[in-house]
């Protein structure tokens, strides 16, 4: 396997391989208290996750699902170890086959996770959403979590897939009607191509009652230019053109939810 140091089998000095101990690991569970071996094993998991130890990762997902874990904690596990194994990419300790390999260990643990998130309790029926990843972008495991978690709350989601053009988002918003377009890029590279879709839904829907709600949801802020004094990030919501950019799968659910309450209360 082309990687360099495994995170966690020897902790290189500076490097954060802790998953960010009890407190953020309790948050993680939205509300559900934990047990201590509970927490113990998300931390384990998230070792695994960011050495990419593919077996010893799914066993301890398997053993946390049948401890009755949150599935969405588990997911945020994988986040942040995904997160992690970006910023070794970043900065040359891992090479591409650790993105491989960590996408492919995120999706096979979708695939034993996201049926219990089904079993969540029967969600009020919610709007219609539709979710794409945009063209010149293939990274599809956050708009698919989005997705599921949208459908545990009772929404109904149209997955239009990665990578896919402007025009074709477009051209399904207008046939389906959707309460809400969420949109993923994890590439900067794409930045101009939201900003194509958020003017061809602007210029489509201008005034119109019906025009959907326009989210996206990225991995990345940009550092404010050199000329901007002060630092800080730049207002994404504004670079993209889009009406918010969601944090995580939490916030899409909650900002959906808000949506059709307020479609509800017109
Ligand atoms: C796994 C991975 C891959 C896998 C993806 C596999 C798959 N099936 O999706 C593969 C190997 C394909 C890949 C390829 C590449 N990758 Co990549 N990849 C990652 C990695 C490690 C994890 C991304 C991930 O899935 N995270 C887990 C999910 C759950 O989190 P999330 O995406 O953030 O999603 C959450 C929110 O953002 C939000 N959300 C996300 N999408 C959506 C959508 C909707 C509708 C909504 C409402 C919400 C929402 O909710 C989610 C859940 O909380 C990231 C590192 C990182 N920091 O994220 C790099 C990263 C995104 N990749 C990167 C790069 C550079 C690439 C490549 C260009 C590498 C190359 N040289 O070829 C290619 C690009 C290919 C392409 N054209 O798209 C860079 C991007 C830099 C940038 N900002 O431009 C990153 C940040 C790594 C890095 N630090 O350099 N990658």
């Amino acid at each position: 396997m082309s990687r360099g140091r495994a995170p966690g089998e020897d902790s290189p000095q500076g490097t954060d391989v802790r998953p960010g101990g009890l407190a953020s690991a309790a948050a993680m569970g939205k509300g559900t208290p934990m047990s201590a071996s509970d927490l113990a094993g998300l931390d384990r998991l998230y070792l695994h996750i960011v050495a990419l130890r593919e077996v010893a990762a799914l066993k301890e997902v398997a053993d946390l699902l049948v401890d009755g874990v949150e599935p969405m904690a588990i997911m945020d596990c994988f986040h942040r170890g995904l997160t992690e194994i970006g910023r070794l990419f970043q900065i040359k300790e891992y090479y591409m086959t650790a993105l491989v390999l960590a996408g492919d260990l995120m999706s096979q643990s979708m695939r034993l996770v996201m049926p219990r998130l089904a079993k969540m309790e029967k969600a009020e029926k919610q709007g219609l959403v539709l979710v794409a990843t945009i063209e010149g972008d293939i990274h599809e495991l956050g708009k698919s979590l989005a997705g599921y978690l949208l459908t545990a709350s009772g929404f109904e989601v149209v997955d239009l897939g990665v990578d896919v053009p402007p025009r074709v988002i477009l051209a399904e918003t207008l046939r389906l009607v959707p309460d809400v377009v969420g949109v993923s890029l994890l590439l900067t590279t794409c930045v101009p191509t939201v900003r194509r879709l958020s003017g061809l839904i602007d210029e489509t829907f201008a005034g119109q009652a019906d025009r959907p709600l326009l989210l996206a949801g990225c991995g990345f802020n940009i550092p404010k230019g050199p000329d901007e004094r002060g630092g800080g990030l730049t207002d994404l919501t504004g670079l993209l053109g889009v009406d918010m950019v969601v944090a995580d799968a939490y916030d899409t659910v909650r900002i959906c939810l808000e949506r059709m309450g307020s479609r509800k209360r017109k």
